[in-house]
């Protein structure tokens, strides 16, 4: 929904409270911690809500708002909560990671366009010291040669580029594997 204020706006649809619950009763990371739920913060950044119609033979027919329910599913079905947002601003993405400390247990970005250009984010996750996991839809590295330079890339665990919507998922998958290690 481009445009919309789900779309542009600060913070899209966090996990509801009742799907939450019912999957942390089923999936076997929620039994290895009944009583401490994990949440996760989903960051995007410039562009990223014009998915869908952006340059789709590189970014794909998927909106944001289409992967923001496929992420807040398969957060669910792995008993993690997760607070998917995207903003155009790099201030405003920095402020969402200082305020991520002590609110949230790990962090998927897909920082778009400021991967390749912006040392703050960089340092706002290295201060907050989460796991981190950076995101791209696209392959980076076959890409012009100004994106095969992250500028997160140190202070990430790691990096899942190229499978489009997929990429997401597959940093939930890396993220849940990572707090539960943590909690074990
Ligand atoms: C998204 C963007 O907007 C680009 O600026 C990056 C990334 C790649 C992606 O593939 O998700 O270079």
């Amino acid at each position: 929904m481009p445009g919309s204020d789900r779309a542009r706006g600060a913070r899209l649809s966090p996990c509801p409270k009742s799907d939450y619950t019912d999957a942390r009763r089923t999936s076997s990371f929620a039994r290895k911690s009944e009583d401490m739920a994990s949440s996760i913060l989903i960051l995007n950044g410039p562009n990223l809500n014009m998915l869908g119609r952006r340059e789709p033979g590189i970014y794909g027919r998927a909106s944001l708002d289409d992967i923001r329910d496929a992420c807040v599913q398969k957060a669910t079905a792995l008993g993690l909560s997760a607070d998917f947002r995207q903003s155009n601003h790099e201030g405003e993405l920095v402020g969402w990671i200082q305020e991520a400390a002590g609110r949230f247990d790990g962090i998927i970005i897909n920082a778009a366009a400021y991967t390749h250009t912006s040392v703050a984010l960089r340092d706002a996750l290295l201060a907050v010291a989460l796991p981190a996991i950076e995101v791209h839809l696209s392959n980076i590295h076959a890409r012009e040669d100004f994106r095969r330079h992250s500028y997160l890339g140190p202070a990430v665990r790691g990096m899942v580029a190229g499978f489009g919507a997929q990429s997401y998922l597959l940093a939930i998958d890396a993220i849940a594997h990572i707090l539960n290690e943590t909690t074990d």
